[in-house]
């Protein structure tokens, strides 16, 4: 056994922890964040790093990463719909491919192509469609046939004898996956490092307002004053909105995932089927990462059930047959901030100096890095970045909505 833990399990020797306790709070912050998941800590780095904003304080409700950043099933991938959602979600990959060294830490971020199935005449054209807008901007996709699907994935179910055979699918080479937790570390790690405070188990119970704008957040553990207020709270957006005045769009479902016991390497693509509503990819320990459709009523809950699990296996063993035996290890389900337009909010709101990250839906990991840096930007210069215009919230007033709902690897 290695001394280190040894000493460890004794309780011999100096604890090291990895982010010191919390310091008394300062008077007053430049920026308060309320939310440390992904988002909201990169938020925090790229304020610090970017920006030299380091008097920062990030708050959350529970403990860090322990909200939707731990509860997804970590896809990161650009073939979306729109050119908008293409644009973000491409400079998001690029972030991703170089996080680890950014952060100095390893976040197992591991390319393995992304396959959507088309069964029916309509997926496919959506599929084209889709490859099209994504090659105009740069994102590589592609559809394939049966014939290179059996080249990129030959472990697939491409029998005719079962109810919706796969006719071709859209390939998206860079499609990758990562692991979540150390994304929320490294950034909680990086932000910290250049002085940004991380202070947990801290809810936010409201705001303060003077003339229209916000000036501190009533909390836990008192009011934090704060010259600006950053809210990334996936999951209870609405929730929290809602105490400032602010009416969001947003409808807030149950999504479910499960992994199964580790298993020797069998499947490298992603592979998800909107129609059988299903996706799945196998960890880098093996472990087979699956999950489905959204629950069908609006809940903030976050329990699992048996119902999700059999539905998803009946639909997993028509496409993977081979799987018939494996042994589901964990079940879980995040919360899914449901935009009409299936797309989310960034930006400045209707209350000076609040900002907001939200209606994430189902992809919100994917954005983690895009997303931090480009909100920072935002709240550093008071200016909506390029990249962030088209997802204001005033689109739904203004009737410019960002439609991506055909870019839904879950059902819905
Ligand atoms: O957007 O790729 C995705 C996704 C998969 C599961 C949940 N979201």
């Amino acid at each position: 056994m290695p001394l280190a833990l040894l000493t460890y399990a004794l309780g011999l020797g100096e604890r090291k922890r990895h982010f010191p306790a919390p310091q008394p709070l300062q008077k007053r912050y430049d920026v308060l964040i309320i939310g440390a998941g992904g988002h909201g800590l990169a938020c925090a780095y790229h304020l610090a790093k970017d920006h030299g904003i380091t008097k920062t304080i990030v708050i959350d409700k529970g403990y860090l990463g322990g909200g939707n950043t731990a509860r997804n099933t970590t896809i990161v991938r650009a073939n979306y719909l729109t050119e908008e959602g293409t644009a973000f979600y491409k400079e998001s990959l690029a972030l991703f491919e170089n996080l680890s060294q950014e952060l100095d830490l390893n976040t197992m971020y591991s390319k393995r192509g992304h396959l959507t199935l088309a069964h029916t005449d309509a997926a496919l054209r959506t599929a084209r469609w889709r490859a099209e807008v994504n090659k105009h901007l740069g994102v590589r996709s592609e559809v394939v046939g049966r014939h290179e699907l059996r080249k990129i994935c030959p472990q697939l179910n491409l029998s005719d004898e079962v109810r919706f055979p796969v006719l071709g699918a859209l390939y998206h080479a860079p499609g990758a996956i990562a692991r979540h937790d150390a994304v929320a570390w490294g950034y909680a790690r990086a932000a910290y490092r250049r002085g940004v405070e991380i202070l947990q188990n801290t809810e936010a119970t409201g705001f303060q307002v003077e003339r229209g704008r916000v000036v501190g957040v009533r909390t836990s553990r008192g009011t934090i004053t704060a010259a600006k207020v950053v809210q990334a709270v996936a999951g209870h957006s609405s929730v929290l909105a809602h105490k400032l005045g602010i009416r969001l769009p947003i409808r807030t479902v149950p999504l479910q995932a499960c992994v199964s016991q580790p298993y020797q390497p069998f499947l490298d693509p992603i592979v998800v089927s909107g129609s059988l509503h299903v996706y799945i990819s196998q960890s880098a320990r093996g472990e087979f990462v699956m999950g489905g459709a959204t629950d069908p009523a609006e809940l903030y809950d976050t329990r699992s059930t048996l119902e999700f699990k059999e539905q998803l296996m009946m639909h997993i063993l028509e496409l993977f047959p081979q799987l018939a035996n494996a042994n589901l290890l964990r079940q879980w389900a995040g919360l899914a901030d449901m935009t009409p337009d299936f797309s989310p909010v960034m930006g400045k709101t209707p209350v000076k100096n609040y900002y907001i990250d939200a209606g994430w839906g189902t992809w919100g990991f994917k954005a983690t890095p895009v997303c931090g840096k480009r909100m920072a930007e935002c709240v550093a210069t008071d200016k909506t970045p390029a990249l962030l215009k088209p997802f204001a919230l005033s689109r739904f007033d203004d009737f410019d909505l960002v439609g991506e709902k055909g870019a839904a690897s879950v059902g819905h």
